[in-house]
This record gives C-alpha cells, structure tokens and sequence, in this order.
C-alpha cells in the first residue's frame, strides 16, 4: 500500500526562488540543536534589544549580532559597528557551526569562498515585521548573504531593484537557509507581521540569522 499516495511529491532540496537566490528548504534542520545552544551563549553575551531608525521609531524586530561586524541603528543612521552599543564589548565571536553553514550553503547555492564577517540575529515576536528596504550598507556589494530561519514561520517579501517593482511572496520555515547573490542581492524585500503561534522549540517567535560580508 502506498502510504503517500494522494500527498504532493516533496520540494525539491534546491530551488532558485530569483536571479541568483537560491532557497535550501529544511537544510540546517540537522543542525538545529546545535544552533541553538550556540545562540543562547551568543544571546546571554549580547542581548537582544529593539534598535530606533534614524526616523525615531522602535523596531518591531528585537536584534543582537556575533561576529566583527555587527548591524545597528541608532538616530545617528544605520551602519555595521565592532563594538556592541550595549555592553560596549566586541560582539561576540562568530561561532564556527554558523560560519560553517553560510560557507557550505552560499557554496551549495553556487558562491564558493563566502567568508562573512557579519550575523544579524532577528527575532520576531508575532506582530513583528520588517517593512520593504535593501540592504545597502556592506562595504563590497558582490558578496552574497545567506539567511538562516528558525521558529514560527514568516511570509518574506521580495520585489526588485526598484522600490516599486512587483513582489513575490515567499514562505520560509523553520530549517529553511536561502542565498541571495547575484541581481537579487540588491533587490527590496520585507517580512510581513508574524503570526500567533507556538513553535515547540522556540516558542512563540521566530528568529532569523543573516549573514553577510559587511567589512
Ligand atoms: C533579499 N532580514 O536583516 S532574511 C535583514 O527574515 C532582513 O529577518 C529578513 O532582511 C529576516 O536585513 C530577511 C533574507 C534576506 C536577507 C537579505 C537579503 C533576503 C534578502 C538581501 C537581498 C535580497
Ligand atoms: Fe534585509
């Protein structure tokens, strides 16, 4: 008897969801556990904290960083910084387990010799988003960025080069590592509001690791 008989076939491990952006789904489920336990040392060294825009508005997303470069955002702009706003420490090292995925993924994906030196943590409480924007402020443009979610999942957002060019809508689960390289590295994208619910690792939240070469 075919037990799978009537269910859709699965998806496939690698699909190119844009120009040069590739989605891995479920691919660091492996590693999950082991992911998690280095981001609640990274967490317990640099909390995370809800940053202002330079606009004066509270960010729905909380974010803490690891690695030489991290990303913050004050009154004064957005930029990558070494030193944590907070605790005024360096951020904390980026762990290896995660230095590793985004290397062997942004390869998979087609970027061999990705060596970031920046890991944006986000988590999204439900309700939490991030309005359509670029990420403009990496020294060197032409390195890709790979993204890592975990938690509740997320609708995520991705038009163009052009604020106003049309937007795909894709949904990203826990596990899922997408790369974004080539045209799609500059093109706008966002994460509508999280929804209620309870992931049985993590809770009532999603978070997203996003690494990228910053310096
Ligand atoms: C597409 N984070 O931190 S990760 C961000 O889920 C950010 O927390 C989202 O956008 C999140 O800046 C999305 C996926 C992502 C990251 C960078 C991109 C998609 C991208 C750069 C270009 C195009
Ligand atoms: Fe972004």
């Amino acid at each position: 008897m075919d037990l799978l008989a009537g269910l859709e076939p699965p998806p496939p491990a690698r699909e190119e969801i844009g120009p040069g952006a590739v989605l891995l789904r479920g691919w660091a489920l492996p590693r999950v556990e082991d992911l998690l336990v280095t981001l609640a040392q990274v967490t317990a060294a640099a909390p995370f904290r809800r940053m202002m825009t330079p606009g004066g508005f509270e960010m729905s997303v909380a974010m803490t960083n690891c690695g030489p470069a991290g990303w913050v955002t004050d009154r004064s702009g957005y930029r990558y910084a070494s030193q944590d706003p907070l605790t005024g420490l360096p951020w904390p090292p980026l762990p290896e387990i995660v230095r590793d995925l985004a290397r062997v993924a942004a390869a998979e994906a087609g970027y061999a010799g990705f060596d970031p030196d920046a890991c944006l943590i986000n988590q999204y409480e439900p309700g939490a988003r991030l309005t359509l924007h670029q990420d403009r402020d990496e020294r060197d443009k032409g390195h890709p960025i790979v993204s890592l979610s975990l938690g509740l999942p997320a609708t995520f957002q991705f038009g163009g080069l052009k604020r106003t060019d049309p937007v795909r809508r894709v949904a990203l689960a826990h596990g899922d590592v997408v790369v974004w390289g080539g045209p799609s590295r500059l093109f706008h994208h966002g994460v509508l509001p999280l929804k209620d619910g309870v992931h049985p690792l993590l809770g009532a939240r999603r978070i997203n690791l996003t690494l990228r070469r910053a310096f």
